[in-house]
């Protein structure tokens, strides 16, 4: 029997608007990878642009599906977490940590984007975010999240390489051995995912094209992927880079159709390509 990876994936379900657990189960399961949902809170549509969103908790549930998986031995080789919806699941994600000793931690510190807060997010909820990346191996902010993190202004303006560097240094320093920012502009005129892998001290860039629309779920799409890439075994370079040129693919066909931006990525058209033989060549040292 092949012996296939599986995820516990703490993550909301949205129901419209392609983000988290919607995007998560699709990309995941054609790169081979079981997820298993631990769903947060169940909402009608991601909170970014749809109004009044009708939005159930899920706190007390995550315990209890803890204790049965527990219970029925089961277990997990990753423990991936992102949007959550109360400061108590921040505990219920260290319990999860805990409890499979051997798993990837993979934290996405699902908090704001183009320098706002998510609306559902306070500073509390945002503190305690920070406890669950001390705990993590991996950590996925975006460069809002980043500053969030790092207690520093959201930087307006492009940032150096020796800055993105000290950045990405801070946060590591936090606990998670690896950290990828997404979305950097940096002052040499490109805009990138960047990487740091604190166990070789090794910084990596992946560059892409700049698309004038800003897609929610393209962040959960990108670490899924990113999870997935070195759940599979992938070094960090060339998840990095399997991850971007997905998310640029998906990008540009939605962008290409004109289609609404609050809904997402087109996901539906271009999953195929996450199960094509591609070569993920784009990456160079920051
Ligand atoms: O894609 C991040 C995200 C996840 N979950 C919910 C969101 C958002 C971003 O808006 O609203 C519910």
């Amino acid at each position: 029997m092949p012996e296939l990876k599986r995820v516990a994936a703490i993550h909301d379900l949205s129901g419209v608007g392609r983000c988290s657990l919607s995007v998560i189960f699709p990309t995941l399961s054609v790169m081979g990878i079981q997820v298993c949902a631990v769903p947060t809170a169940l909402l009608s549509t991601h909170t970014n642009g749809f109004g009044d969103v009708v939005l159930k908790d899920m706190t007390d549930y995550i315990p209890e599906a803890l204790s049965h998986y527990i219970s029925a031995g089961i277990t997990f080789d990753c423990i991936y977490s992102g949007f959550l919806a109360s400061e108590a699941q921040v505990t219920h994600c260290l319990e999860f940590m805990d409890s499979f000793k051997g798993a990837m931690r993979v934290v996405d510190p699902v908090m704001g984007d183009g320098g706002k807060r998510y609306r559902t997010y306070d500073d509390r909820l945002c503190r305690r975010m920070g406890e669950l990346v001390a705990a993590a191996d991996i950590i996925t902010p975006n460069l809002t999240e980043a500053a969030i993190l790092l207690g520093i202004p959201y930087p307006t303006s492009p940032l150096t390489v020796g800055e993105m560097k000290q950045i990405l240094v801070k946060l590591s320093a936090k606990g998670p051995k690896t950290v990828v920012i997404t979305g950097a502009v940096l002052a040499d005129g490109e805009i990138c995912n960047v990487g740091y892998d604190g166990e070789h001290s090794a910084f990596w860039r992946v560059p892409y094209e700049m698309i004038p629309r800003s897609y929610p779920g393209t962040g959960d799409i990108f670490a899924s992927i990113l999870t997935g890439g070195l759940l599979l075994g992938d070094s960090l370079p060339i998840a990095m880079t399997r991850a971007t040129a997905f998310c640029e693919y998906a990008i540009k066909t939605t962008f290409g159709y004109g289609a609404p931006a609050r809904e997402g990525v087109m996901l539906e058209k271009c999953l195929p390509m996450l199960v094509e033989n591609s070569s993920y060549t784009q990456y160079r040292q920051l």
